[in-house]
């Protein structure tokens, strides 16, 4: 009943799964790497949305701790991957703003890829709009030694806040997100002109960009002609138990 209460336990005896879904290269739908997503169904409560939990979390304090159970279990599962597979792709993990402006931040994802000897550059990470809102001195100071050490940092929901061009362009990330909001839009002649005006921004100061939400072909075909390279979303995969998705590909 209480979700606070049933949150501790399930983060106590990890009933928190870790799915994946893939980040395809939308010319040849080829996966590039794939999203960590959070999963809790929980055995009173049921299934409860991550919008929700991670809410929870942050007012009780435990965002960093849920943060580190996803990083530990996406490290441990690539450490395992790179066992048994060939091809070994990154994950990107999202990232709480609060987290992100943390000094322990870096030095605990350097310790999980030496402890685990997994390359940094298997791992991504991503951050809301909300960093660029609070972008203290601690913040800037983890988005470059990450990116030194070859982390790739998104900034995910691109558009849904208050993002702005100059933090951006000062933040050096890697990579935008355009949120699904505005795929959805695209059925319309201004959200197709909008998604184009974000496609054509990414492009001229040299990020990444990856349309999330993909549901139709449609929206594949129009992105591409706009010059989005990159998609996530249910046409191509939904969200799966990572132990699924990296171990179970026969
Ligand atoms: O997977 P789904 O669409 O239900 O996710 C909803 C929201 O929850 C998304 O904004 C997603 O970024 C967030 N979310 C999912 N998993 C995690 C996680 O492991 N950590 C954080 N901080 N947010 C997550
Ligand atoms: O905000 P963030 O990008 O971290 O969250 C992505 C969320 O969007 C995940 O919860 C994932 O389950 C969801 N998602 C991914 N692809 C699709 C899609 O094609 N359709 C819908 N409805 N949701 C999607
Ligand atoms: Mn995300
Ligand atoms: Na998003």
């Amino acid at each position: 009943l209480d979700v606070e209460q049933r949150l501790r336990i399930a983060l106590e005896q990890q009933l928190l799964q870790v799915f994946l879904q893939p980040k395809v290269s939308l010319d040849s739908g080829i996966a590039v790497g794939y999203e960590a997503l959070l999963r809790w169904a929980d055995p009173v409560l049921g299934f409860v949305s991550p919008v929700e939990f991670i809410k929870v979390a942050e007012c009780m304090g435990l965002a960093t701790s849920i943060d580190r159970y996803v990083l530990r279990t996406v490290f441990k599962n690539l450490k395992r991957s790179s066992e048994v597979n060939a091809t070994v792709l990154p994950i990107a993990v999202n990232i709480t703003s609060s987290h992100f402006g943390e000094p322990s931040l870096v030095d605990y994802i350097i310790d999980l890829s030496d402890s685990m000897a997994v390359p940094l550059e298997l791992i991504d990470l991503e951050v809301t709009e909300g960093v660029l809102l609070d972008m203290g001195e601690q913040v800037q100071k983890n988005l470059k030694k990450l990116r030194e050490r070859g982390v790739k940092v998104s900034i995910d929901d691109f558009g849904t806040g208050y993002s702005s061009l100059s933090y951006i362009r000062k933040l050096a990330v890697d990579a935008i997100k355009i949120d699904k909001s505005f795929v959805d839009d695209m059925q319309n002649e201004t959200g197709c002109q909008l998604v184009a005006a974000i496609v054509a921004i990414a492009n001229a100061v040299n990020l990444d960009v990856i349309a999330e939400g993909i549901e139709h072909q449609e929206q594949r075909d129009t992105l591409l002609n706009l010059g989005c390279r990159l998609g996530q979303g249910f046409l191509y995969a939904k969200p799966e138990f990572i132990e699924t998705v990296l171990f179970n590909n026969d």
